[in-house]
């Protein structure tokens, strides 16, 4: 299997990663045993520092089921979090070289199965990577595929993006995974918490998201969301905020093809742009 380039969000990627010996599925094997210390202690240096700055800022779930992960002091094996993951939710991760075309990454969605990107970022790369690499799948993602809501969504995305291919409508449910798995924010009894990956996962972005006012705060709303279009280079400059992972189930579960017809008959919404009589959340 070569690496074609792969959309990922509005760029077309041609990714880093070893595409040779994975499966028809782009499934591959972990190969744990080929890390090495400097990786085990890169990987420990990356949960500590993202450690030091989620409590109190990722919502409750994420903070829980963190420990599941054991994950503080190297790379675990993706088979023992399975053991400890599929009883939970029925999710497992799977290994794969990196990104994968989209038909491939909503197929294993659908089927409960997460893709975890096998190679870890260089040591140079440890502030900030474009791509997704393993640490950001591992600590970024897996932690809510223990959140029995959130897991629902999961699937329920995968589904939604192998009906969207044959619509032509990839690049909205692209925009809905981005502010929501990647960059959401959910509010709480404790105030406003994240919830997105690509947030979590990084070093920079998880002050920036709570607390910049730089950025536009807004609440989950689909037909705006989806005509909002976003960078994939810097922090972003809008976050949407949901209420709950129930209120995120259910605003996906109706069939999309109207409100992909909405959007496509409306005009793109820039990054960060403010809309006439929008009002940003309070946070
Ligand atoms: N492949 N491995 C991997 N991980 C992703 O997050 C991913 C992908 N392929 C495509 C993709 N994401 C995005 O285009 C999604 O919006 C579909
Ligand atoms: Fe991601």
């Amino acid at each position: 299997m070569s690496s074609v380039p792969v959309t990922y969000g509005e760029a077309s990627i041609t990714p880093r990663g070893d595409y040779a010996h994975c499966r028809a599925d782009y499934t591959c094997a972990q190969h744990w045993e080929r890390y090495t210390a400097d990786q085990h202690a890169l990987f420990a240096r990356l949960y500590a520092r993202q450690m030091a700055l989620v409590p109190g800022r990722a919502c409750e779930a994420f903070v829980r089921a963190l420990p599941h992960l054991q994950a503080h002091s190297g790379i675990p094996r993706f088979a023992d979090i399975n053991a400890r993951l599929k009883p939970k939710t029925g999710w497992e991760i799977v290994a794969v070289p990196g990104l994968i075309p989209e038909s491939a990454f909503f197929t294993l969605l659908s089927q409960r199965r997460f893709p975890v990107t096998v190679w870890l970022r260089r040591p140079e790369e440890f502030d900030y990577i474009v791509e997704p690499d393993l640490f950001h799948d591992l600590f970024g993602h897996v932690p809510l595929l223990f959140e029995p809501r959130f897991a629902d969504y999961m699937q329920a995305f995968g589904q939604g993006g192998l009906k969207a291919q044959g619509q032509h409508a990839l690049q909205y449910l692209a925009r809905l995974y981005w502010y929501t798995v990647e960059f959401g924010l959910i509010r709480s009894d404790q105030g406003l918490r994240i919830y997105g990956a690509g947030i979590l996962s990084s070093g920079g972005e998880v002050e920036h998201s709570l607390h910049t006012p730089q950025a536009r705060r807004l609440r989950f709303n689909l037909p705006r969301l989806l005509r909002s279009r976003y960078r994939i280079d810097t922090f972003q400059a809008t976050y949407f905020i949901i209420d709950s992972f129930e209120q995120l189930f259910e605003a996906t579960a109706p069939d999309f093809t109207p409100l992909y017809a909405q959007a496509a008959a409306q005009t793109e919404i820039e990054a960060g742009a403010v809309l006439p009589g929008e009002v940003d959340e309070a946070v």
